[in-house]
């Protein structure tokens, strides 16, 4: 069978052929154009960038190489007897653009079991960091300290030619991916728990079984959420903020340990992955103000207009870009409803899908009042025992390496060069249009 580099090896003279074609015939042609209130407004809308891996629709949502969420759930290999996409199936089709057959699957989790070891000098780091620190600086510091393993820093100081680099930036994705899952776990069970930990069966178990064995979780269900969490959170083009932030440090040729980081630092914001960790907060707030009154739509919509009011976002609505809801709540819905329809956290979710687009709506300055990703995650993963809100987003963490990484990869087999917009002044702008 036909391993992951040489399936992606295949496949990389005729992209950057492809990508030489395209700027010959197409370079001049304007991708869009850029206002100054674009320019103040986080580039929004602006055409800039390209990014190989996923595709984002306004109404539609993401695709991954052109498929959309249950078009890889249909078609992507599975547990046995699981409903959704193995997270070495989705890393497989965002690397090569192909999706793979179970032998390939299989050969994909073997590669990763045989690059799982932790370093001891990173057990250390991570054991040495105070429980109580964000789970999310622990997952950074965690990946920080794997870094010493980068085959891409060591090629590039050994002198490599420039069209090598792919190879070793595949080369560290792989071994990032292999140990990330431990390290993610290692700090839920140092900062959730007494520390101690079921040792890793990557090779037995697929990424999403193992990564909740590790945690403590031990339940076909809760693995096959693991697989849905690990799917959806994957990739979402290349304009977000972590992966645009992995882009961007990756473009100085840092390897792919220090470029993962910088995604991790941006995905630690609450406008973005940290929003899963919020909203679950808000819930468990407005469960507390409501006691032990009913919850209807009418007390609810109190509760929202209590956020605006105090200038503050709602979490898990919005989005920069989607403009309906984001099928990634859909799924995740459509999840709930099969497999935990009575609970009670999911009504208040589902409630609110009902109260908050009218409120943002009402309030009238969202470009977009529906629900996002993170809107739903947290219902799920508490349903079935992880509770500590304060972890989530290092799930989300987990998953956007899958994605964030392919793409990385791609970024150097195309030999993209440093990122370095032209910025200007307030002051150059007046004096440009200025009597124009
Ligand atoms: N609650 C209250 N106000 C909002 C919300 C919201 N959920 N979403 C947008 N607004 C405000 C926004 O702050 C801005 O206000 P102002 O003019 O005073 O600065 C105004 O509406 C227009 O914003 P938009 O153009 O609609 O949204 P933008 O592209 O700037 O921001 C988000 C997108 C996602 C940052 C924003 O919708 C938000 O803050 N949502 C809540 C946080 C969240 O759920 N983030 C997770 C996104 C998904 N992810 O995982 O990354
Ligand atoms: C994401 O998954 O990255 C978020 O939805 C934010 C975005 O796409 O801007």
């Amino acid at each position: 069978v036909l391993g992951i580099k040489e399936a992606l090896s295949s496949k990389i003279p005729a992209a950057i052929a492809d990508v030489k074609a395209v700027r010959e015939a197409y370079g001049d042609e304007q991708l869009g154009t850029c206002t100054v209130t674009q320019a103040y407004g986080g580039m929004r809308s602006v055409k800039a960038m390209t990014y190989e891996t996923s595709l984002l629709d306004a109404e539609e949502g993401i695709r991954f190489r052109g498929m959309t969420l249950p078009e890889c759930q249909a078609a992507l290999p599975r547990a046995p007897g699981g409903g959704e996409p193995l997270p070495e199936a989705i890393f497989w089709l965002l690397l090569t653009g192909d999706v793979p057959n179970d032998a390939q699957v299989n050969a994909l989790r073997e590669e990763f079991a045989s690059r799982s070891k932790l370093p001891a000098d990173a057990v250390a780091v991570i054991d040495a960091l105070p429980t109580d620190m964000h789970p999310m600086t622990q997952l950074n510091a965690g990946v920080l300290a794997l870094q010493p393993q980068s085959a891409m820093a060591a090629a590039y100081e050994k002198g490599v030619h420039k069209s090598t680099y792919w190879e070793y930036c595949l080369d560290d994705a792989l071994t990032l991916l292999a140990q990330l899952p431990e390290v993610a776990a290692r700090i839920y069970r140092r900062s959730f728990h007494d520390g101690s930990m079921t040792p890793s069966a990557a090779g037995e178990l697929d990424m999403g079984a193992n990564y909740a064995r590790m945690m403590g979780f031990d339940d076909p269900k809760f693995d096959e959420l693991m697989r849905l969490y690990l799917t959806i959170h994957a990739d979402h083009e290349g304009g977000n903020v972590s992966a645009h932030a992995v882009r961007l440090v990756g473009s100085a040729l840092s390897d792919p340990f220090l470029s993962f980081s910088g995604g991790l630092a941006g995905l630690a914001g609450p406008l973005h992955g940290l929003a899963n960790q919020e909203v679950l907060r808000w819930l468990m707030e407005m469960k507390v103000s409501l006691g032990s009154k009913e919850m209807t739509k009418e007390s609810l919509t109190g509760l929202v207009w209590d956020v605006l009011n105090a200038g503050k976002v709602v979490p898990g609505f919005g989005h920069a870009v989607l403009r309906k809801t984001d099928p990634r709540y859909t799924c995740q819905r459509e999840f709930a409803l099969k497999h935990m329809p009575d609970d009670e956290m999911f009504k208040m979710v589902s409630m609110l899908y009902e109260v908050v687009p009218a409120v943002l709506t009402e309030q009238g300055k969202v470009k977009n009042p529906f629900p996002n990703v993170d809107a739903h995650s947290g219902v799920l993963l508490r349903h079935y025992g992880l509770t500590e809100a304060r972890y989530y987003t290092v799930m989300f963490g987990v998953s956007r390496a899958i994605g964030t990484l392919a793409s990385l990869v791609w970024d150097r087999a195309l030999g993209l060069p440093i990122e370095r917009p032209k910025s200007v002044t307030t002051g150059w702008i007046k004096a440009h249009f200025e009597g124009k």
